[in-house]
C-alpha cells in the first residue's frame, strides 16, 4: 500500500479511524476508502504516469460537474471534497492526491449478473452522452492524447514486438498472429473516420457504473478520461464488458455472449441517445463491440510484451490472461455477427423514425 501522508489526512481531515482501505478494482489509480467527520469518501492517488496533465484533468472535471450541475441540477453526479484550504486535490510525496465524495448506497460489479442491468447501463452512458451534448468540445482538454486511436495502438504493438523488452514474444506467438489479424479486420472494417467528435467517458468498462441496490443504473465513475471522443468508443467498450460475463481476466467463468445483455443494452442506450445520434453512429453500433475488444486486447498484448508497465497486475500473468479472454470474445463475434446486425436493425427500427 502506498504511504499516506499525515499532510493528506490533516488537509482533509480525514478520520484516523477506521483506517483507509484499498477500494475497487481499478488498473490504474490508487483508491482507498476514507471517512470525513464519519462521512465517507474516496481518496485517491492519481497516476500521473498515465494522466500526464494532472491539473488539466481536474480541470476537465471541474467543467463537466458544473455542466451537468447547472443544467441537469437533480443529476446524481461525481463530486470533490475541498482541501483545509479550499482546493480541489493536493500533491504529496510527488503525488497529486483528491477525496471524491462516496455516492451513499451504490454499488459496481465487474460482469452482468442480470439482463436488465444492461439497460440501466445503457440508458446511464446513453444520458450522460445526452448531458454532455451540449458542452463545447474545446472546453475539455485531452488528457491523453491518441487514447483511442487504433492506428496508434498498433503502431505501439509493433514497436513492443520488435523490441520484446520481457523476452516473451516467443511465449505468445498464436495471441501476436491472432491479434495482427483482428486489427488489420478491425482497422478496414467499416469507415468512422467522419464520425462526430463529442465529449464521451472513453472508459465505459461495466464496473465504471454505479447502480443502486434495485439495481437501477446511478450514474458514470471515473471520469478521468472524459474528453473528445466517439460514441462508439464507450457502446463498445460497455457491451464488450457487458456480453462476456467472464470479466476482464476470465475469473467470473467462460468466456460467453449474452445475447440479453445486447438487446437490453441497446435498448437502454437509444431510449436516451436516439435523438441526437447521426444514421452513421446508429449504423457502427454492433461494430464498435469489436473495435473496442480488438483495442482492448492490442494494449493488454502490448503491456505485456513491455513487462506489465502499464497495468496494475492484480495477479501475475493477468495481461496476457486477459489477452486470452478478448481473443476468444473476439472469435465468438466473428460467429455472432450476422445475428447481431440483424438484431440491431429490429431494435432501431422500432424507435428510430
Ligand atoms: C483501465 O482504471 P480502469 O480499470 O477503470 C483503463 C481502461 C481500460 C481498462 C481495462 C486510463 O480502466 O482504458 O479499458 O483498464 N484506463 C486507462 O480493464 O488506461
Ligand atoms: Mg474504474
Amino acid at each position: 500500500m502506498v504511504l499516506i501522508e499525515d499532510e493528506i489526512f490533516e488537509a482533509y481531515k480525514l478520520d484516523r479511524d477506521p483506517q483507509p482501505v484499498r477500494f475497487g478494482n481499478g488498473l490504474i489509480n490508487d483508491t482507498y476508502r476514507v471517512r470525513i467527520n464519519g462521512r465517507e469518501g474516496l481518496l485517491q492517488r492519481i497516476n500521473h504516469q498515465v494522466f500526464k496533465d494532472v491539473p488539466a484533468l481536474m480541470n476537465n472535471l471541474k467543467k463537466v460537474s458544473q455542466h451537468v450541475a447547472q443544467h441537469f441540477p437533480s443529476e446524481i453526479f461525481v463530486s470533490l471534497y475541498k482541501t483545509r484550504e479550499g482546493a480541489d486535490y493536493m500533491l504529496s510525496g510527488g503525488n497529486y492526491w483528491r477525496v471524491l465524495k462516496f455516492i451513499p448506497d451504490t454499488h459496481s460489479f465487474e460482469a452482468l449478473r442480470e439482463a436488465g442491468q444492461a439497460f440501466e447501463a445503457g440508458r446511464v452512458i446513453g444520458r450522460f452522452h445526452f448531458m454532455l451534448s451540449t458542452l463545447d468540445c474545446s472546453e475539455i482538454a485531452d488528457t491523453i492524447p491518441d487514447f483511442h486511436n487504433l492506428d496508434s495502438r498498433a503502431s505501439q504493438f509493433q514497436s513492443a514486438l520488435e523490441e520484446d523488452l520481457a523476452g516473451r514474444a516467443d511465449q505468445c506467438r498464436r495471441e501476436i498472429e491472432f491479434m495482427q489479424e483482428a486489427l488489420w479486420e478491425v482497422r478496414t472494417a467499416a469507415g468512422t473516420a467522419s464520425l462526430p467528435q463529442r465529449i464521451v467517458h472513453n472508459d465505459t468498462k461495466i464496473n465504471n457504473v454505479l447502480f443502486d441496490k434495485d439495481e437501477k443504473g446511478v450514474c458514470m465513475v471515473d471520469l478521468d478520461t472524459v474528453m473528445r471522443g466517439t460514441v462508439l468508443f464507450d457502446t463498445g467498450d460497455a457491451l464488450r464488458t457487458l456480453c462476456n460475463p467472464s470479466g476482464e481476466d476470465g475469473g467470473r467463468g467462460p468466456v460467453g455472449f449474452h445475447e440479453e445483455a445486447y438487446v437490453q443494452f441497446i435498448t437502454g442506450y437509444l431510449s436516451r441517445a436516439k435523438d441526437f445520434l447521426t444514421r452513421q453512429e446508429l449504423s457502427l453500433i454492433p461494430y464498435s463491440m469489436l473495435r473496442m475488444s480488438a483495442e482492448q486486447c492490442v494494449r493488454f498484448l502490448t503491456d505485456h510484451l513491455q513487462g506489465d508497465l502499464y497495468y496494475h497486475q492484480p495477479f501475475t500473468g493477468f495481461n496476457l490472461k486477459a489477452v486470452q479472454v478478448q481473443q476468444e470474445f473476439i472469435r465468438m463475434l466473428r460467429r455472432k455477427r450476422a445475428w447481431m446486425e440483424e438484431r440491431w436493425a429490429g431494435l432501431v427500427a422500432g424507435l428510430v423514425p
